[in-house]
């Protein structure tokens, strides 16, 4: 057997304190893991983060190929999570952080479980191009599906783009991820489960199906288009979806004397 709630502060202590802890040796199904993530979750909230929105993950060949896990999984966004608009990430409050590209929806309505791709986008007040800043707390990022989804999905940080209008087509948009200037990661919306709408229709049902339904001014971020890159202090990252614009930030580190300087 094993204890809900030790392992929901182990995974929240582990985030809080950016150490990492070996893979769940218990025999979680989806739904403990599900419930370990919601209590761990219900710590965060108690010291005074509110949910925002979720995530959602797996949505992608390429993130399914570079994590070995073939099941769609979802996480809950706080607002200590957002990170503003070219920004700065501590490198320090990390483990291991990656980053990839994204689209994240702004929602005008709410949306119940089920729901069609039209009324999904109907619902929308805006779509952005976002990077999202994984973490995972089991040490050199491996896990099972139960791992992953009771931490969290491996959120641990994302950055919006000024929001665009929701009337764009979101098919197949070309988007490049930069870093330091140079193309690391090039692809398409499309990667996102055909189109990134279909995120948003599955993150609705999921939200509605745990009890936690997607209100308006939730904020939905559909899932990495391509593999994730390892992020290194210092760096500036970038990301270019076509018609949707960009979005950007800097990882920061203590540790190294230029930036030290920078800030004196
Ligand atoms: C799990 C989170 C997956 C995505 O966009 O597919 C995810 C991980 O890769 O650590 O955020
Ligand atoms: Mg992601």
């Amino acid at each position: 057997m094993f204890n809900i709630a030790a392992l929901a502060e182990r995974l929240d202590e582990a985030a809080r304190t950016a150490t990492a802890i070996p893979q769940l040796t218990e025999a979680l199904g989806v739904d403990d893991a599900y419930a370990v993530q919601a209590q761990s979750m219900a710590r965060r909230y108690a010291r005074g983060e509110r949910r925002i929105g979720i995530k959602m993950g797996m949505t992608s060949r390429a993130k399914m190929a570079q994590m070995g896990l073939q099941d769609m999984i979802w996480g809950r966004l706080t607002d200590t999570m957002l990170v503003e608009d070219g920004g700065r990430i501590d490198f320090e409050a990390f483990i291991h952080p990656r980053v990839e590209p994204e689209i994240a929806f702004l929602l005008g309505a709410p949306l119940g479980e089920t729901v069609t791709p039209m009324a999904a986008r109907s619902a929308l007040a805006g779509v952005a191009p976002a990077l999202e800043i994984i973490d995972s707390r089991y040490k050199d990022f491996r896990f099972s599906l139960t791992d992953v989804i009771a931490d969290n999905s491996s959120s641990s940080a994302f950055v919006t783009g000024a929001w665009a209008d929701p009337a764009t087509d979101l098919a197949n948009l070309g988007l490049i991820l930069e870093v330091d200037g140079v193309a690391r990661q090039i692809g398409s919306t499309a990667a996102i489960l055909g189109n990134p709408i279909r995120s948003l229709v599955a993150a609705a049902r999921l939200a509605a199906r745990a009890g936690e339904p997607l209100r308006a001014g939730d904020v939905v971020m559909a899932g990495g288009a391509t593999a994730a890159e390892v992020l290194a202090p210092g760096q500036h990252v970038r990301l270019a979806i076509q018609r949707l614009g960009r979005t950007d930030f800097h990882v920061e580190s203590a540790r190294r004397t230029d930036q030290c300087l920078q800030k004196s």
